[in-house]
C-alpha cells in the first residue's frame, strides 16, 4: 500500500512536470487584462468610456515650418485613453503648447491641420470650466540643447473605437511657439504653430 501511494505520488510528479514543461515549451502568449472587480461608483461619477483595442498604435513624424524633421511620437491605445509618447531635438530653449488637431493635414503654416480635437464640443483648456478639448495637452519645456522626450496621456480618446483620432480626416500632434495658458478658447494663446506631425495608423 506504502509502495502504491509513493509510486502514485511519484507518477502525479511526473505528470506535473511533463505539463509543466510542455507548457514553458510554448511560446508566450499575450493575453489582455480581463475586467476586473470595481468598486461601487460614487455619487456623481461618469464612467470614461474609452474601449481601446489591444496594441493598436500609431506614429507620427513631426516637422517644423521648413519640412525639418524635429521629433517623433508613438500614440498607443491604453485602458485609459490614448498614451502619447514622443520627443523633440533641437527646438532650443523654450515653453510648447502642444495639442492634437482635428485633421491629419501638415502643409505649412499648418492651418490646415484645423481647430483643436473636440469631438464633444467643448472649449479650450484644463483650467476652463466649459473645458477642455480632448486634444489638449500640458505644455513641453524643451531645453537649449540635445532631446527633450515626454510622455503624456490622453484620457477619453481612443485611436480607432471611442472619440477616435484615426476618423475619416485623420488629425495631428501641433505644437506652438508658446505656452498654453490652459484657458483661453480656442487655443490657449499658445501662439503660432510651428511643427507637426500627421498621426499614422499602423
Ligand atoms: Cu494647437
Ligand atoms: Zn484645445
Amino acid at each position: 500500500m506504502t509502495n502504491f501511494f509513493t509510486n502514485l505520488g511519484r507518477a502525479l510528479i511526473i505528470a506535473t512536470t511533463s505539463f509543466a514543461a510542455i507548457t514553458c515549451s510554448q511560446p508566450p502568449v499575450y493575453t489582455p487584462p480581463g475586467p476586473s472587480p470595481t468598486a461601487p461608483a460614487r455619487p456623481g461619477a461618469s464612467p470614461v468610456t474609452t474601449t481601446p483595442v489591444a496594441g493598436t498604435s500609431a506614429t507620427a513624424t513631426i516637422r517644423d515650418l521648413a519640412g525639418v524633421r524635429v521629433g517623433t511620437a508613438t500614440l498607443t491605445d491604453t485602458y485609459s485613453g490614448v498614451l502619447v509618447v514622443g520627443s523633440v531635438t533641437g527646438l532650443g530653449l523654450g515653453s510648447h503648447g502642444l495639442h492634437i488637431h482635428a485633421v491629419g493635414k501638415c502643409d505649412a503654416p499648418f492651418t490646415s491641420a484645423g481647430p483643436h480635437f473636440n469631438p464633444l464640443g467643448k472649449q479650450h483648456g484644463f483650467e476652463n470650466a466649459n473645458g477642455p478639448h480632448l486634444g489638449d495637452m500640458p505644455n513641453i519645456d524643451t531645453p537649449a540643447a540635445g532631446t527633450l522626450r515626454f510622455e503624456l496621456l490622453l484620457p477619453g480618446v481612443t485611436l480607432k473605437a471611442n472619440n477616435p483620432l484615426l476618423d475619416a480626416d485623420g488629425a495631428a500632434i501641433v505644437l506652438h511657439s508658446a505656452r498654453d495658458d490652459y484657458k483661453t478658447d480656442p487655443s490657449g494663446d499658445s501662439g503660432s504653430r510651428i511643427a507637426c506631425g500627421v498621426i499614422v495608423g499602423k
